[in-house]
């Protein structure tokens, strides 16, 4: 038998439970992995302690520890990306609670389930002065789709059954339509440690409350949950509503597109899909079984003089990474008249050019599974062949553009085209991702590719990149600016811990090269110093510290060398490119011009 620093016994956690904290985080634990979690993230901390123990402990459930609260809840969020599942993220209380936020609020955006844990004092000691308090309650306003706060550990079994339910209706909620962030806040006295508290939890208390001490032999509450659909008149109107001849689907990012669902209703309609590099279409093992254009070009033609409108458009996914495309449909809709349907299982209203007249609150792989029977095949040839013939067309060209010069852009189509089968591959926000929009074409391979779009931030980038990672076999590629990894420079200390391997391509143009676009760019000062932020880092060194390679390359030939050897080593690689950003934009730009020249004759 050990013993604490007060003299009381610390004896293995029960049953028999040695205190009534053991017997609630036990219950969080056991609910949790009875719901289906097989993994959290947790940050250490004192308070948090009875969870911590209990996660641990808990045979079903492996724990990935993090030093670093945005971190963790990050890399849940990846992980929660790539499986669909949450996996709960704990900390103590105080300023760790807030560091949970910036990944709240991109899980709860993106539609992602993330059940963030946070541990506090007992309400008496708020507004006290205590010792690492503070206002927890409804911490997160409006980034969760849920708070609830569970009440203060008794041995009570009402008390512990409402605990297994709130755990229940947590992890159901995250899952829900849409899927979101979900805060659990929860209360602790002293002692927090598995120490013996003789009387506190009677000796009768599994045999008198069965139910509340060790729960149901599964969930404690099963949720099973339809998907919206749409009744047999609404459908018939809008398969009426899509009889013409020039249409198209637009797919935007989302991690639950179902690429067959969606082209099966697209060739039956005969519209090409516009397919955003993360709506899960544009990288797809069928990609060369498909019928209709899949196409990854359209940033480019369709902001050629004379493009055609659309007549119809079927809007699925979150809103388009191409400025082009949504500037494209919104113009045709004030200009052309054109019919924009958005739809949305969730039934919200996420469509911020104000043009779309139709929301369709239902399920779209659904939608697009029930609507291809009814729609007739109006498509006109000539347009579905304009879209092809735009994107042979302006593949080639930006393949030629890549040979002559190696930009920011050739490393997003290098990345995407040698990428292995399968690969996860995470894209950053800022210049990464819209270079992957332009330069990464569309190509018949399993690949997973995900990026923060809910609310588009460069922080987290790594940890979410090496979550996402921890959850599968596949090779993982994050590709991020040097400001992104600037800002997660601390999410690298996964690789060892977590134990994830990754290659890192880092595109570093000392600074933020997207301020290059904004007309902000003309006005100097106060552009350098606070807008572009050259910061002159070497990053080499951070590569020593979390134990990993760095490789430094120049141009495409040792960048690709490089590369492709990282996928085939093992451990971590970052694979560092230096460019100038004046020259990278000014050479998007030179491709954007050739392509709205070939395609405005
Ligand atoms: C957390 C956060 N802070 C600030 C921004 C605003 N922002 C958008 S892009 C960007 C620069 C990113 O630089 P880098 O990662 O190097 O990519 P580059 O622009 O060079 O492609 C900044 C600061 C943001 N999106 N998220
Ligand atoms: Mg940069």
């Amino acid at each position: 038998m050990s013993r604490d620093d007060d003299g009381r016994d610390s004896s293995p956690r029960g049953p028999p439970w040695p205190n009534r904290n053991t017997l609630w985080g036990h219950a969080i634990a056991d609910e949790f992995a009875k719901a289906g979690v097989s993994a959290v993230c947790i940050a250490p901390g004192s308070r948090s302690t009875p969870l911590t123990v209990a996660f641990a402990d808990h045979p079903g459930i492996e724990v990935y520890s993090h030093l670093d609260e945005r971190s963790a809840a990050f890399f849940a969020l990846g992980r929660a990306k790539r499986t669909g599942e949450p996996t709960p993220v704990l900390s103590t209380s105080g300023t760790a609670t807030a560091n949970f936020h910036p990944a709240v609020i991109e899980a709860n955006q993106a539609r992602v389930p993330l059940v963030v844990l946070t541990a506090d004092r007992p309400p008496e000691l708020r507004e006290s002065g205590a010792n690492q308090t503070v206002d927890q309650v409804k911490l997160y306003g409006g980034a969760v789709r849920w708070y609830h706060e569970l009440p203060e550990p008794e041995v009570d079994g009402r008390k512990l059954r409402s605990v297994r339910v709130a755990v229940a209706r947590a992890f159901a909620t995250s899952r829900g339509t849409p899927p979101g962030s979900v805060h659990l806040n929860v209360p602790f006295e002293k002692p927090l440690e598995p120490v013996s508290v003789p009387g506190d939890v009677p000796d009768g208390f599994e045999r008198d409350e069965p139910l509340a001490a060790t729960g149901r032999d599964g969930p404690f509450v099963g949720v099973e949950r339809g998907r919206p659909t749409l009744d047999d008149g609404s459908l018939e109107r809008v398969a009426d509503a899509l009889a013409v001849e020039r249409g198209l689907v637009v797919a935007g990012p989302s991690t639950t597109l179902d690429a067959d669902a969606v082209t099966e209703f697209a060739t039956a309609t005969g519209f090409p899909v516009l397919a955003d590099p993360l709506s899960g279409l544009r990288f797809d093992a069928q990609l060369a079984d498909r019928d209709v254009p899949i196409c990854g070009g359209y940033d480019s033609y369709l902001d050629a003089p004379n493009w055609p409108a659309p007549e119809v458009v079927v809007r699925l996914g979150a809103s388009p990474t191409s400025k082009v495309l949504r500037g494209f449909l919104r113009e045709a809709v004030r200009e052309s008249g054109t019919r924009q349907f958005v739809v949305d299982p969730a039934g919200e209203w996420r469509e911020a050019t104000f043009t779309a007249d139709h929301l369709l609150a239902t399920d779209p792989n659904r939608l697009a599974h029930d609507l291809a029977p009814l729609v007739e095949a109006t498509g006109s040839e000539r347009w579905c062949e304009r879209f092809a013939a735009a994107e042979r067309e302006y593949w080639e060209l930006v393949d030629t553009a890549h040979d002559e010069r190696f930009f920011e852009g050739t490393v997003l189509r290098d990345v995407l085209a040698d990428a292995p089968v399968p690969a996860t591959v995470f894209v950053s926000n800022s210049m990464t991702v819209r270079d992957a929009d332009r330069f990464a074409r569309p190509r018949a391979a399993d690949l997973t590719m995900l990026g923060n779009r809910g609310a588009s931030g460069i922080d987290g980038i790594v940890s979410s990149a090496l979550g996402a990672g921890s959850a599968t076999d596949d090779p993982l590629v994050c590709v991020l600016g040097d400001l992104a990894y600037y800002h997660d420079m601390n999410g690298l200390l996964a690789l060892s811990r977590c134990g994830v391997d990754a290659t890192v391509v880092l595109v570093n143009n000392d600074g933020g090269g997207i301020f290059r676009m904004l007309p902000i760019a003309d006005f100097e000062p106060p552009f350098t110093d606070q807008f572009r932020t050259p910061h002159g880092l070497d990053f080499a060194p951070t590569a020593d510290l979390y134990g990993v390679e760095f490789v430094r390359t120049g141009d495409r030939e040792t960048f690709r060398d490089a590369y492709r050897a990282s996928l085939t080593s093992p451990g971590t690689q970052v694979v560092e490119v230096r460019f100038d950003a004046e020259d990278s934009h000014r050479f998007r730009e030179t491709i954007h011009d050739r392509a709205c020249d070939a395609f405005g004759e």
